[in-house]
């Protein structure tokens, strides 16, 4: 039997211009599709050779097919997709799902059917499994769904369907008998992951570009979130790999394709602490050192396992807080207690172990209280380096406590929800399936969020998610200052609708994550929030006028200097000047304090008010460094601004006698530049 399965298209950011052919397949590698690839292997292991499709890397093609003749292949990439398999053919074509790309999915399956009728068309994954019958009922080329895990169901599957044999003896299936859409009962779990074989990762080329190789740890959380879906899919019931399990397969990936750090998928690892402290010691005993990340609770995780996670390797943790809200806390059956979740977060920045924090907003019940808790939270957490906080709007997942509720009330907004911000992008075939089947595709809804305006929700998004990226301590310290981030947003708000009548609704996102959003926002700190709202001015003003400074940058990123003046050795009469893309800035407070400060939560309005200065350069990556200079070196860079030469500079140290205790000035002068110069600020002019 000739065997396809097919990934679910993940990659969205593929369709951003500055992705190129290695970007690209590093992004495929690392979404590499760990459901099917572990099917493949069951499959080969029956004697079958399965064929895996990344629809992504299919996708990536025809983007390409696009780019170099100015106009695409195929309009469509259905279409384009379809003659990719019309000269292949296969017994069962099998499509992974997932929400985001669900509509896309049904698409491109239904063009595989019309080109191989004689073909069973399946579906499988987290999507098709809880709306199989109104999926089967609404798209009448879908033959079968496979609900649930599949690596018992779906060799069963195959065979019954290569002996012709009538399909309702395999469990977990959904199937059509006589015009009707039947299931059978659901299949058992896998209760021993160790017994499943090494996933056919030899199948997916792309894994090979992996910087975090994703290898599954584990299945099912027994907690019962109601925006949850992936409880119920994996039944609730905890199961881990066992140690000796995972390592060996670690090694196995490490040894085949030099990756030694680890994207570690399960839901919820550390439900289980004596199985978490077995795996890191078990890793802590091995003579090879691998790195990875993985997902948990915050209540289920103590300082002290965190600290030896640290050891064994973890370099990241996934912690879904949802709320900052204690009262949602409760009502979303997460059970969080906040305070103890914002020191684990500190707990894990000090071990460097990188943290996503995710929040979510628009719940049904949300009020503005309850928003601005989150909000803060997310803010908090921004105080930490190696804190990543995200802010995601609820997304009705099928089939989930929420969506059940809200069934009858799901709204369609016009900029289709939610999911298309970072998910898939929608084609208007795609809107038309999801505005007449809101059940099937739900999580592009939303639930009615009475106490909360939607438009509110979407733009403070907006605002706190590229705030954050692009001015980030000032984002901190209106939070401390003002109390609160949600009510600078308000005061933004206000702002805007007085000097910018004009802005619209419409290019929103596009706005926030262009230029223009900061170099608007730091007219309004400066104009209206530090004369008008302001308790601290002083530090407001020092962090206001660092971002100015950044932002007025030319693109020239600092380490493009000379090289061989570089090496150059230093003579008196060697002319001096700033290392290209640094600048120099004057502040009236003590920006270093600042900081610390908002690091600490300590009083903004008692921050020192000397005058520093501080140099600012962009790093590779195109953020800005910012260094606060000693006095030292803060006079050895200004005479450098003037481009002096080294005899005039020492000379002026002499005659102005700056000096530490027991070096002569010229000697002084002398060793701050050389420092200076290692420090990539100085170079010869
Ligand atoms: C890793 C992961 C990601 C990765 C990418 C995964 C990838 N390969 O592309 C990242 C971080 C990018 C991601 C992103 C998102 N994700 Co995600 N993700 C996961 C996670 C944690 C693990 C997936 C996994 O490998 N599971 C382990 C394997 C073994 O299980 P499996 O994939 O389900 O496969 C089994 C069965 O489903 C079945 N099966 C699967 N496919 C097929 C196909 C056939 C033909 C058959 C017969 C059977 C079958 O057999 C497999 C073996 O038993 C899951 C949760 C989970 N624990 O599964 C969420 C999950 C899949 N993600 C989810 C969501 C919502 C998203 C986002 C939309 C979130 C968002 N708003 O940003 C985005 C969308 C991405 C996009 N751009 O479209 C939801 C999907 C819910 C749904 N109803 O579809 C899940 C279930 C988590 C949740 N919140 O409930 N995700
Ligand atoms: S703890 Fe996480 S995985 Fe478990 S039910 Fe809640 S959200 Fe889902």
């Amino acid at each position: 039997m000739k065997v396809c399965l097919i990934s679910a298209p993940t990659a969205n950011q593929l369709g951003h211009r500055a992705v190129g052919g290695m970007d690209a397949a590093r992004i495929m590698g690392e979404l590499a599709p760990v459901g099917i690839l572990s099917l493949a292997a069951v499959l080969e292991e029956k004697g079958l050779q399965p064929e895996v499709v990344d629809l992504n890397r299919v996708y990536y093609e025809w983007l390409q097919s696009s780019d170099q003749k100015g106009t695409t292949a195929e309009a469509d990439f259905c279409r384009f997709a379809g003659s990719w398999f019309a000269d292949r053919h296969f017994d069962f074509l099998g499509l992974s799902t997932v929400c985001s790309s669900y509509p896309l999915t049904i698409r491109i399956a239904g063009e595989l059917k019309r080109l191989h009728p004689e073909s069973s068309v399946a579906l499988g994954g987290p999507q098709a499994s809880v709306v199989d019958l109104s999926t089967m009922r609404a798209y009448p080329f879908i033959d079968l769904v496979v609900r649930g895990e599949a690596e018992q169901t779906l060799p069963q599957l195959l065979e019954t369907l290569d002996s012709r044999s009538s399909v309702a003896s395999v469990p977990g299936l959904t199937f059509r008998q006589g015009g009707e859409v039947l299931r059978t009962p659901d299949a058992p779990l896998i209760l021993d992951l160790d017994s499943l074989p090494f996933p056919a990762f030899h199948l997916f080329p792309d894994v090979r570009f992996c910087r975090h190789f994703p290898m599954e740890l584990g299945r099912g959380c027994p907690f019962a979130c109601t925006f949850c879906s992936t409880n119920d899919f994996f039944r609730r019931r905890f199961r881990l790999k066992s140690p000796e399990h995972m390592i060996a397969e670690m090694r196995r990936v490490k040894h085949t394709y030099g990756i030694n750090s680890f994207e570690l998928v399960h839901d919820m690892f550390t439900v289980d602490r004596k199985r978490v402290v077995a795996f890191c010691e078990a890793l802590l005993a091995c003579d090879e050192k691998f790195y990875w990340g993985s997902s948990a609770r915050t209540d289920c995780i103590d300082e002290e396992l965190i600290e030896l996670m640290a050891r064994a390797g973890c370099r990241g943790i996934f912690f879904g807080i949802e709320s900052g809200s204690a009262r949602l806390q409760k009502i979303i059956d997460k059970g969080l207690d906040l305070k103890d979740s914002a020191a684990r977060i500190q707990y894990c920045d000090k071990f460097k172990i990188n943290t996503a924090v995710s929040l979510i907003a628009g719940f049904p019940d949300e009020s503005m209280n309850d928003l601005q808790d989150t909000a803060a939270f997310f803010m908090d957490s921004l105080r930490y380096d190696h804190a990543d906080p995200q802010l995601s709007i609820l997304s009705p997942l099928a089939d989930t406590p929420i969506q059940k509720q809200h069934k009858a009330s799901l709204v369609l907004d016009d900029d289709i929800a939610d999911m298309s911000y970072r998910g898939w992008n929608q084609e208007p075939e795609d809107y038309e399936m999801i505005a007449a089947h809101p059940q099937i595709f739900s999580s592009f809804y939303s639930v009615p969020t009475p106490f909360v305006k939607r438009d509110f929700l979407k733009e403070l998004r907006d605002f706190v998610l590229n705030g954050m990226r692009m001015l980030r301590w000032l984002f901190v310290g209106l939070h401390q200052d003002a109390g609160n981030i949600v009510q600078v947003f308000e005061q933004w708000q206000r702002w805007r609708a007085e000097n910018e009548p004009d802005f619209s609704a419409d290019g929103r996102t596009a706005y926030y994550a262009h230029r223009k959003f900061p170099v608007d926002f730091l007219r309004f700190v400066q104009q209206r929030y530090i004369p008008v709202h302001s308790k601290a001015s002083a530090a407001m003003t020092a962090l206001l006028e660092c971002e100015l400074a950044a932002l007025g940058y030319s693109d020239e990123v600092a380490g493009g200097g000379n090289k061989e003046s570089d090496d150059d050795e230093l003579l008196p009469e060697s002319r001096l000047a700033l290392f290209p893309g640094v600048r120099l800035i004057k502040l009236k407070a003590d920006f270093q304090d600042i900081i610390q400060r908002l690091r600490q939560k300590r009083p903004l309005n008692q921050a020192s008010e000397t005058p520093v200065m501080l140099a600012i350069r962009k790093n590779g990556s195109g953020s800005a460094e910012v260094h606060q200079l000693s006095p030292l070196s803060a006079e050895l860079l200004g005479l450098c601004q003037d481009n002096w030469t080294v005899e005039e500079m020492t000379a002026e140290f002499l005659q102005r006698k700056i000096e530490i205790p027991g070096v002569p000035a010229n000697l002084v002068c002398l060793a701050g530049i050389e420092m200076l110069r290692q420090q990539r600020f100085i170079s010869l002019a």
